[in-house]
């Protein structure tokens, strides 16, 4: 169900990545928005609703992302790798990808992205420490420095050719909280919609960075400072706290994942 009163306020939004998992989440509550949704992968995507508008394309095909965003008004940029993987994944859909896709929006005069980062661009922060959007980056693998990357990229679009961009942050996108981890890092499909179309409808966003979890009693990140996107998590991961304390009552505190941030991720080594 939409969350946001769910006026049409584009003719056409693309997004990307729509048959991944928060993708496929996002493909029917982003149509009440659109009269068109574009949507893009390069995993099936089935068979298209009314109002969608199928468009596979490889991040990496410089050409296939030009024509991509052919037509649009703004872009929700899901695609490309979302977890740690080999070097080459990384580089061809996350770096080369992003460059396609922001060069793709300089020459088809789209105004505003709003780019899937991640809570792994600061990873290795501690989790007894609160980090905020202007703390520097420490990213805990590829994938996370991938996702820098993709925050810079957009920085500098912004600066030189003045199309902004809003770079979420998120945590941890699943129907319900998983660990005790997620705790902090949870994010609700419902405030994930509410950040989404925040992003996509604050007037004026320039280059913004913020973190995506829901209202959490437990908070690793300081959203202070990204109020003009106008996002008010509703939702928080306390009814789980019970749960997820029984089912993992001892931490191994000498455990790197335990430690820092990114939990799991800081463990992955280089892919041989
Ligand atoms: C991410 O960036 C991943 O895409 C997602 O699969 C989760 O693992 C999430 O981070 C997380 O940190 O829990």
């Amino acid at each position: 169900m939409p969350t946001h009163s769910s006026s049409i306020r584009f003719q056409r939004l693309l997004l990307t990545g729509a048959a991944g998992g928060l993708g496929r989440e996002l493909r029917t509550r982003l149509k009440a928005y659109s009269q068109v949704l574009r949507l893009s992968d390069i995993a099936d995507l089935g068979a298209p609703a009314q109002g969608e508008e199928l468009h596979p394309a490889r991040l990496e095909d410089a050409d296939a992302v030009l024509e991509l965003l052919n037509g649009v008004d703004a872009v929700v940029h899901l695609g490309g790798v979302s977890t740690e993987q080999p070097w080459d994944s990384i580089l061809q859909a996350n770096i080369v990808g992003a460059y396609n896709l922001y060069e793709a929006a300089r020459k088809q005069g789209v105004r505003r992205v709003v780019f899937a980062s991640s809570n792994h661009v600061t990873g290795f922060y501690r989790q007894d420490q609160v980090v905020s959007v202007r703390d520097p980056a420490r990213p805990d693998g590829l994938y996370g420095l991938s996702k820098a990357f993709g925050e810079d990229l957009s920085r500098f679009y912004f600066d030189r050719y003045g199309i902004e961009t809003v770079c979420l942050r998120i945590g941890s996108s699943f129907p319900e909280p998983r660990n005790r981890r997620m705790l902090a890092t949870w994010l609700s499909y419902d405030d994930l919609e509410r950040l989404i179309i925040a992003s996509l409808t604050a007037p004026v966003v320039g280059h913004s960075i913020i973190y995506g979890m829901s209202d959490n009693t437990t908070a690793w990140w300081d959203n202070n400072g990204t109020q003009h996107i106008g996002y008010r998590p509703q939702d928080t991961s306390e009814p789980y706290r019970g749960q997820l304390e029984a089912a993992e009552p001892l931490l191994d505190h000498g455990d790197p994942a335990v430690i820092f941030q990114g939990g799991p991720f800081v463990r992955t080594g280089p892919f041989e």
